[in-house]
Order: C-alpha cells, then sequence, then structure tokens
C-alpha cells in the first residue's frame, strides 16, 4: 500500500531532525530556566519580527540572507475599510505563533535559509512619493541577491514594489495577483489608490500586460470598464469558479503559462488577502463573499512557486476590524508556505 501523507511527513521529519543534531539535541532536554529568553521559546516571548528572525539595521548589509521581511505600512490609497497600516504589526505579532518547521513538506526554513526582518519602509503620506520609496526599498534588497517580502499595507502599494522590481530585473517581468478585485481602474479620485496598482504596474516598459494574471476576481465590487481594460491589454482573468471547475492545479497551470510566457525572466507575486472568502478573514479593506477557502489558497502559492519567483507581497490585512488575529494569521501562512515551496524546488537562495 502506498503510504499516508502522514507517514511521508513523519519520514521527512527525521531527516530535519538528523540535520538538526538527531534526538538528543532536543531543546526540551536542556535543563532549567534562563534568566533572560535568548531562545526560541516560548513563543509568547520576546520581539515580534517577522517569524522572529533578526532585525537589520542597515539595508546595504544583507548580501549573506536569502529572504527579508519589508513591513509597508501605508493605507493611503484606501478606499473604505482604513487600517492596513496597522498589517505588518499584526503579522509579525502573530507570526510568533509558528516555528520554521512545516509538517507535511518536511522543511525546516531556518536549516535551509536565512531571513532577516528590516523593519519598514515609512513615507509621509503622500502616494506618488511612496511609491518610489518602496521600489527603490524593494530594488535596493533584488540588487543584493535576497528575496523580498512586503508585508502591506493597502494594494496601491503594488504599484511601487513592481516597478521596484521592473528596475531590477534585465528583462520582462511577470505578475501574478491573487484578488477578488481587478485593480485595474487606471485612476480613482485622480490619484493611484488600491484599485489601481495593477493598471500601473502594466505600464512599466519591462511589464507586458500578457504575463499579467488576476486569480480569483468575482463578486460585485468590480468594475467593468476595468474588466474590458484587462482584455484589452491581453491580460488574462480567473475566477474564483474557475478554481471551483477548473481545480487549484489547472488554474496554477494555465496562470504560470500566461505569467512566463514570451520569454518572461522573473515573475512576482501579489496576494491581496480578500481573494480568500470573506468568512475566513474579517480583516480586511474590500471583504467579499464567495472567495477562495484557506486550503485552496495555500495550495494555489504552493503551485505558482513551483517554477520559482522574484518576490512577493501580502497586502489588505486590517487589523482594526480582525477577528483574533485571523486574517493577520492567514497572511503568516501564505507567506510561509510560498517561501516552503520556493525552498523545496530549490529556488532559494535565489541566485
Ligand atoms: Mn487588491
Amino acid at each position: 500500500m502506498e503510504r499516508t501523507y502522514g507517514e511521508k511527513a513523519v519520514l521527512l521529519a527525521e531527516e530535519v531532525v538528523k540535520k538538526d543534531g538527531g534526538m538528543e539535541n532536543s531543546r526540551a532536554k536542556k535543563e532549567g530556566l534562563p534568566l533572560f529568553v535568548r531562545d526560541d521559546l516560548p513563543s509568547y516571548s520576546g520581539i515580534a519580527t517577522f517569524l522572529k528572525s533578526p532585525y537589520i539595521e542597515n539595508p546595504n548589509d544583507i548580501k549573506d540572507l536569502d529572504v527579508v521581511f519589508l513591513g509597508a505600512p501605508f493605507d493611503v490609497g484606501t478606499t473604505f475599510r482604513p487600517g492596513t497600516r496597522f498589517g505588518p504589526e499584526s503579522m509579525r505579532s502573530i507570526s510568533k505563533l509558528f516555528k520554521t518547521y512545516n509538517f507535511e513538506q518536511g522543511i525546516d526554513l531556518a536549516q535551509e535559509i536565512k531571513m532577516g526582518d528590516l523593519g519598514d519602509i515609512y513615507s509621509i503620506h503622500n502616494i506618488d512619493r511612496y511609491i518610489d520609496q518602496l521600489a527603490g526599498a524593494v530594488s535596493t534588497v533584488l540588487k543584493q541577491g535576497v528575496f523580498p517580502v512586503i508585508l502591506g499595507g493597502d494594494h496601491s502599494i503594488a504599484y511601487g514594489t513592481i516597478k521596484g522590481v521592473a528596475e531590477s530585473i534585465d528583462g520582462n517581468v511577470g505578475v501574478i495577483q491573487l484578488d477578488r478585485h481587478l485593480d485595474t481602474t487606471p485612476y480613482m479620485m485622480g490619484e493611484k489608490m488600491h484599485d489601481t496598482p495593477l493598471y500601473h504596474a502594466g505600464q512599466l516598459k519591462n511589464v507586458n500586460p500578457e504575463n499579467i494574471v488576476h486569480i480569483g476576481i468575482g463578486g460585485w465590487q468590480n468594475d467593468p470598464r476595468a474588466a474590458v481594460g484587462t482584455k484589452e491589454r491581453g491580460e488574462t482573468v480567473l475566477t474564483c469558479d474557475d478554481v471551483e471547475e477548473l481545480g487549484v492545479d489547472k488554474v496554477a497551470e494555465i496562470a504560470l503559462e500566461k505569467a512566463w510566457a514570451n520569454g518572461v525572466k522573473a515573475v512576482y507575486l501579489t496576494v491581496d488577502i480578500d481573494v480568500v472568502d470573506s468568512g475566513f478573514i474579517s480583516g480586511t479593506g474590500w471583504p467579499e463573499p464567495g472567495g477562495l477557502t484557506s486550503r485552496e489558497v495555500l495550495r494555489l502559492v504552493r503551485r505558482l512557486a513551483e517554477p520559482g519567483l522574484v518576490g512577493m507581497e501580502l497586502v489588505e490585512v486590517s487589523p482594526p476590524y480582525d477577528n483574533n488575529q485571523q486574517t493577520a494569521l492567514l497572511g503568516v501562512r501564505i507567506i510561509c508556505d510560498t517561501i516552503c515551496s520556493l525552498v523545496k524546488n530549490k529556488h532559494l537562495p535565489l541566485y
């Protein structure tokens, strides 16, 4: 009989334990209570960097790292519920709950890659200025050969992050966005609000709209003109119904084929947490029922990461509307599962 998933996972756990010095090297075996906690136990203690990775003060001092976490506490691009400026803080604090080992994948991130938290990118409340700040921050990270993970923030930040990626890559960049909303309206109220970033990303000289893929779009909050625009520019739109009818794996396959077409050099992943059904995630700016389930979105990001990514972001977690940090918790999990898939498929370290 084939092994069950549980049996396979336990066999992988054996490998992880071996790499960590065997069963004898168990923290639980160390006796006594230290005066100052400098270990990763207990989980509620310590300073809340993302996954308790070390805080890195100097952004030009990250060459030895493989992944950095950057907070983008910005919600000036919000058009309904505000509060995503507290998103990075909430994801960092709930990430204390996670260990670096994933049971099903049989991978301990701490064994495979070096991670650090670069703190926040801050700018005064001006969208255009913030876009430039973020683009500079992302390219600073990428130019040192490090994988950036941006913790939003509302989705207006995506134009800045994608601009930073595009400026750092010699060749074309593809973009996959998970979102209930197209985010391809050119301007709202004359500004680049959070319903607009994918339109502007598609105007960058090395981002061909034919390599932009939207997954999870649907419901009652989209603009038909934005939809027509995506068609005219040649973008790909996949709905939650597509996920239901074709399955997660097939949708991922279609998305990857489009995002990587025409000799694209790198693909960036932007995840708006509102792609998940509002029943799972109360804490977001524009909640929409009928979205993906938590399990679907996790399988989807793992699949999308299989051929490699150049960076990712998780946006629209709004802690003032969040119940018990559920939304932030799922945001952390989406990030961790994506990174884990990149490690498993040998795309991290980046270069
Ligand atoms: Mn969005």
